[in-house]
């Protein structure tokens, strides 16, 4: 196993429920062990880093009960499994209610079949406290805090908040679904914001990750790359990790397990003139139990021959029986059960053997070991382990796996009969195909799956877990040096105060007023306009609002501003307040390449709706903040590709804003600004500067390191220090003008000045 010897943090396991269940007894408790592939795949790591799993008993009842609690606490002992005990109101809110009837069907892509109740939205904001209580007062500085699945979605966020150093990795377990559907969830916002608190987020495919990316950015407006969002000033890493089983489980079983030999004999002799359909599932409407029998209905309608010589072998475990829909699912299959056997069936020949019921691990083995086809066809599965289940009691090949497209293990099983479980009649066609595979081709695809499945095990999954969990914990580490540090504001505002001659540069959009939809809309406010001219006014203090804006829209909004320079389109000009005239910095350009880049912006604006051209003295910008978010980014980094070959070797750049691409002269950099007021305003003892994109950082970077260089917002920067929103910038220049008083977020972070 890959995590063997490597591990000295301690591994806190966090699910929903725990590997064992609570069940009444007389007057007493008894303990029930779950067989899930879960727990085989965590002991190991409990194991050797001496963890511990936290998860709910699973019992609402007896919250008091001293025996209860009794048997909790000898598990905690002996077990190292910590319960926790949801009041019932709140557990049937949460599970029954938001997880199961939100949640699990909005994420399966069944829209039709969502329920939300407010209320069960409070029970699971709730439950996922309840979890955080419970890992708090269990964690250690050092331990890996491993969250499962789509109960738990709010607990990373919670967690962070309440102990903002803990390494927390989550994993998925079910799909996430397109941002389409994602979109209609109550409370989506919230849900995203809390798996961003986890420092790692893992899902069973690439097209799960790039649907929670695309969601990120439209829900949240949070753009990401392939492996990682920033985000609040931390890195959160992204992957796609899909969950193995435990094969020896399986294989051991066969070769060595006389209960499992025996029934594998029994089977096969009661079969021996059948050929044998296997199905496996929990009873739940995901799986797509019905739509399978009706297309079994289809293959006997349309080959008589196969009649007696073929049988389907359903096994169904009765799953969340409380919710209605599944105890509709129940009657439904149970009917279409009885209609076909009633309608094909034959005095010695049943057509579907039904079990609905758990069976024991030696009987499942011993019936994937006989069956000739595995028939896996959900119309939505997270991954499904019993197409691997069954891979691996296949060692000889002998077997053919007709599985889902929708389920997430397709993507790693193209050896597979691969279907479309809603087309019933194809489904039927390719079980036909499966019975008459050659034997050559059966063989080289079955063993293929095997040897993956056998290869990328359930130990390996969780190594790779923990690894890359600990790995991104260690990049957050190392990045803290290169991520900006939160401004200590009462040392920035005292050295201000204690300055002569002080310098500030401030950028204005997202930096000083929020980003408007049209850029024409993001006006400054009467408050913000006094508190420049205040300082402004101070001949001890030089003020420069340095823009990418034209210098119309600076001089319209500051123009009438005493003492305020500007410099607009990134530095290209610049207005000095006594005079009010603009002077250029840009020598020899005269504005002849716009006529060949125009038509290709233009171009862009045509393909995506919601975008526009601004023009201004020195440069061409294409400003998409109004066009569909994830088309927007997708041509935008056409374009820069685009004109990054057309603009080598000239006087030009194409370069990357908020939702921006901008065309002009390398000479247009903010950098170049801070030249020219130092030439003006020779030595200042202050300095400062503040900008929220990439733009900025060209002045940051030609800073020295005793300068004030402030990113406003949650991105990597070159600046030393960062406030989150443009309101604090403002805050703090009002501290400076002696009109402002310290805001909630600055005193807290006056604690922590150091
Ligand atoms: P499930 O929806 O539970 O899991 P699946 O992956 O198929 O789905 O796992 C079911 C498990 O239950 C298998 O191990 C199977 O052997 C066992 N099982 C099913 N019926 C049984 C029966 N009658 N008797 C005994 N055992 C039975 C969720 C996601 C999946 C994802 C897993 C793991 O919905 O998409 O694959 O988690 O991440």
């Amino acid at each position: 196993m890959e995590t063997k010897g490597k591990l000295h943090q301690r591994v806190i396991v966090v699910s929903n429920r725990l590997p064992f269940t609570l069940k009444r007894s007389g007057d007493g408790w008894r303990t029930e062990k779950s067989a899930g592939g879960l727990a085989t795949a965590m002991r190991p790591i409990l194991r050797q880093t001496d963890g511990l799993w936290i998860g709910w008993s699973g019992e609402t009842s007896g919250i008091n009960d001293e025996k209860k609690q009794r048997t909790l606490k000898k598990w905690a002992e002996q077990e190292r499994y910590i319960a926790v005990d949801l009041p019932p109101d709140v557990a049937r809110g949460f599970y029954e209610g938001y997880s199961n009837q939100t949640l699990w069907p909005l994420f399966h892509h069944f829209p039709s079949l969502l329920h939300f109740n407010p209320d069960d939205w409070k029970a699971y904001v709730k439950a996922n406290r309840i979890f955080c209580e419970t890992i708090v007062t269990h964690l250690r500085p050092d331990d890996l805090v491993w969250i499962h699945d789509y109960q738990l979605m709010l607990l990373p966020g919670f967690l962070r908040e309440s102990a903002p150093q803990a390494r927390i990795g989550f994993f998925l377990h079910i799909p996430f679904p397109s941002s389409a559907v994602f979109r209609i969830i109550p409370r989506r916002e919230e849900l995203l914001q809390g798996l961003l608190g986890a420092d790692y987020l893992a899902f069973q495919t690439y097209r799960y990750l790039q649907h929670f990316r695309s969601s990120i950015l439209r829900v949240l407006g949070v753009s990401s790359r392939l492996d990682r969002v920033d985000t609040g000033g931390r890195a959160v890493r992204l992957e796609a990790l899909p969950i193995g089983i435990a094969p020896s489980e399986f294989t051991e079983r066969l070769e060595k397990d006389s209960e499992t030999k025996v029934r594998l004999a029994e089977i096969r002799e009661r079969f021996r003139d059948c050929r044998i359909i296997l199905a496996v599932d929990r009873l739940d409407y995901t799986k797509g139990i019905p739509e399978r029998l009706r297309a079994f209905c289809r293959l006997l309608d349309s080959a008589p021959d196969l009649r007696r010589r073929v049988v389907l072998i359903q096994v169904a475990v009765p799953s969340r029986e409380r919710i209605p829909k599944y105890a509709e699912l129940r009657h439904e299959v149970d009917n279409l059960v009885g209609r076909i056997n009633g309608e094909h069936g034959t005095p010695d020949w049943t057509p579907i053997i039904y079990l609905r019921r758990n069976l024991p691990r030696s009987e499942l083995v011993a019936l994937y070991a006989a069956a000739d086809v595995a028939w896996v066809t959900p119309l939505r599965d997270g991954l499904n382990l019993v197409a691997k289940e069954y891979v691996a009691c296949k060692p000889d090949g002998d077997g053919v796996l007709v599985l889902s497209e929708f389920a997430g293990a397709a993507a790693e099983m193209g050896e597979a009969l691969l279907v479309n479980p809603y087309d019933e009649e194809r489904t039927a066609e390719t079980i036909a195909r499966a019975l008459g595979l050659e034997p050559e081709e059966r063989r080289s695809r079955m063993l293929a799956l095997y040897k993956r499945v056998t290869r990328n095990d359930v130990f390996a999954w969780g190594g790779r877990f923990i690894a890359n969990l600990q790995h991104a914990v260690a990049a957050r580490a190392e990045r803290a040096f290169e991520l900006p540090q939160d401004l200590p504001v009462e040392k920035t505002v005292a050295a201000f105060k204690a300055a002569r001659r002080r310098l500030l540069m401030l950028d204005y959009d997202g930096t000083l007023a929020p980003y408007a939809a049209r850029p024409q809309d993001a006006l400054p406010s009467p408050d913000l306009l006094e508190t420049l001219e205040r300082l402004a006014l101070d001949p001890a203090t030089l003020v420069a609002i340095v823009s990418g804006r034209s210098r119309l829209d600076l001089e319209s909004w500051f123009g009438n501003l005493r003492g305020l320079w500007l410099a607009a389109e990134h530095g290209a000009s610049l207005r000095a307040p006594e005079t009010a005239k603009w002077e250029s910095y840009i020598p020899n350009d005269s504005g002849e390449w716009k006529k060949k880049i125009y038509p290709i912006l233009d171009h862009f604006v045509e393909r995506t709706p919601g975008s526009l051209i601004e023009e201004k003295e020195f440069g061409l910008v294409w400003h998409y903040r109004m066009a569909d978010p994830e088309f927007g980014e997708w041509l935008a980094n056409e374009l820069v590709a685009n004109l990054e070959q057309l603009l080598a070797e000239t006087h030009l750049r194409a370069v990357r804003g908020q939702k921006t691409v901008e065309v002009r002269p390398v000479l247009a950099n903010k950098g170049e600004v801070l030249v020219r007021l130092t030439e003006i305003f020779p030595d200042p003892d202050f300095v400062l500067a503040a900008g929220d994109d990439v733009t900025d950082d060209d002045l940051f970077a030609r800073l020295t390191d005793s300068a004030w260089s402030i990113h406003v917002g949650a991105n990597r920067s070159k600046a030393r220090f960062r406030l989150s929103r443009p309101g604090e910038l403002v805050n703090l220049l009002k501290l400076f003008a002696g009109t402002g008083h310290e805001s909630k977020a600055a005193v807290s972070r006056l604690a922590t000045d150091g």
